[in-house]
């Protein structure tokens, strides 16, 4: 077997005051954060397809990553060698988790019995690393978006033949991220979405979406798949406007179909941002309706209006972000998945490791702020005394549903005295920067 990432050994812990780029500077695995260690608070997973597939291809330019392993041209033998470079570099990187797209993993055959075959062999490869190696699958999911069948759509697509091709696929993927002991499956709305009303039946592609859901779900319980499902929000790219757009959107859509029982969200950064909204508050919408899931941990750049998928290092969003999460309870099935590219002039196979550190560093410092934010409970106290008038008096009374308009307005007329008291927002944020600074 070859060494890919030769000269780069088993990265450790050396400490804040570390100047060695290939060394972790506060992501300490065995540290104990409250009752759990940061590895297994944190659950970091590499992303396939942004580390070992895609190539730096940008609308103006042809690749320029090199990945040796994606130089051979045999497809099954590259597929074999990727599996190998992915498991030398989780080990080196001491990750727990990854996380794939069918085609990310193994090459489309001429028929679709010929891509299942190569599916199932390119599986059982990677069941034998993931024995040796015990590193487990965070979340499986279909490719349903590059290959020009799709171009309307995979459950959402006008054509039937593409929805029935759509089925059988994750029909396969279900199967194999089930034979893999995957602990989650996601569906991330692909080309989901439409380019204009004009030409779209909405209604009948957000029923054949729930559809398609219903199937999934019924699948999974015959075959004995008991990971968790995933909706992955997104508002738009590829399609001008995915149906998946938000947190609170895709809980409508889950509700109006029966299917939030099954379902808990997959939040990433970019997709918070794109939908004009800040990840913390994708997370809180999520945890406050208890279907925070799993995360894809990246970050967007707020002056371009694109999924750029860079590596998070933004110390204030994974303070808030694992601020939530410790908030709902821990990830269970769920993880902090690195959906993220390097930057195209990023191309040596090292930047790939100097990418995942920063970023599971950033996460690391984040998960300790975030726990001192909770335990001092001085956040906590803040909102807690801002809404104590419903804890008495006439606020007990509307909480406990006791009053309505007419208790109300009696209540109003009476009242000629209301007095209102500070946000505090700036005193806040000068808190946070406390926590965060020292
Ligand atoms: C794309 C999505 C995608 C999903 C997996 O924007 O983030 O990478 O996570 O299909
Ligand atoms: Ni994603
Ligand atoms: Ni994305």
């Amino acid at each position: 077997m070859s060494e890919y990432f030769k000269g780069i050994s088993k990265i450790e812990y050396e400490g804040p005051n570390s100047d060695n780029p290939l060394a972790f500077k506060y992501y300490n695995p065995d540290e104990m954060v409250g009752n759990k260690t940061m590895r297994e608070h944190l659950k970091f997973s590499v992303a396939y397809w942004h580390t070992f597939v895609a190539e730096g291809v940008d609308p103006f330019g042809s690749g320029t990553m090199i990945r040796p392993w994606n130089d051979i041209k045999d497809p099954m033998g590259k597929a074999k060698a990727r599996m190998e470079a992915a498991f030398e570099f989780f080990q080196k990187l001491g990750v727990d988790y990854f996380c794939f797209h069918d085609r990310d993993i193994a090459p489309e055959g001429e028929t679709l019995e010929e891509t299942n075959k190569n599916l199932d062999e390119i599986a059982q490869f990677a069941k034998g690393f993931m024995k040796d190696t015990d590193i487990k699958l965070l979340w499986g999911t279909a490719n349903m978006f590059n290959n020009p069948r799709f171009v309307h759509g995979a459950a959402t697509s006008c054509n039937a033949d593409v929805f029935a091709y759509a089925a059988a696929q994750v029909k396969k993927a279900l199967e194999v991220t089930n034979d893999l002991g995957g602990s989650g499956y996601t569906f991330w709305g692909g080309r989901e979405g439409y380019e204009t009303l004009l030409n779209t039946d909405m209604k009948l592609e957000l029923d054949n979406f729930a559809r398609f859901l219903h199937m999934a779900v019924d699948y999974a319980k015959e075959i004995g798949f008991e990971g968790q499902f995933y909706i992955e929000p997104k508002p738009k790219e590829p399609t001008k406007h995915q149906y998946d757009f938000d947190a609170a959107n895709v809980l409508a859509f889950l509700k109006t179909y029966d299917l939030d029982e099954h379902f808990k969200l997959n939040i990433e950064t970019n997709h918070a941002t794109l939908a004009g909204h800040t990840m913390e508050h994708e997370l809180r919408y999520a945890r406050i309706n208890n279907m925070l899931g799993s995360v894809d941990a990246n970050q967007g750049d707020l002056h371009l209006g694109w999924d750029t998928d860079q590596f998070p290092t933004d110390i204030y969003m994974t303070t808030l972000a694992m601020y939530e999460i410790l908030k709902s309870g821990g990830f269970t099935t769920g993880g902090l998945n690195f959906d993220a590219k390097v930057r195209r002039p990023s191309f040596e196979p090292a930047d790939l490791f100097y990418a995942h550190i920063a970023g599971m560093d950033a996460f690391a410092k984040g998960l300790k702020i975030a726990y001192n934010m909770i335990e001092d409970g001085k956040f906590d106290k803040f909102i807690e005394d801002r809404y104590g008038s419903y804890r008495e008096g006439i606020g007990a009374d509307i909480v406990s549903g006791k009053v309505g308009f007419k208790e109300l307005e009696k209540y109003a007329l009476n009242n000629n005295s209301i007095t209102n008291t500070s946000g505090r927002q700036e005193v806040l944020e000068a808190l946070l920067n406390q926590y965060i600074v020292k």
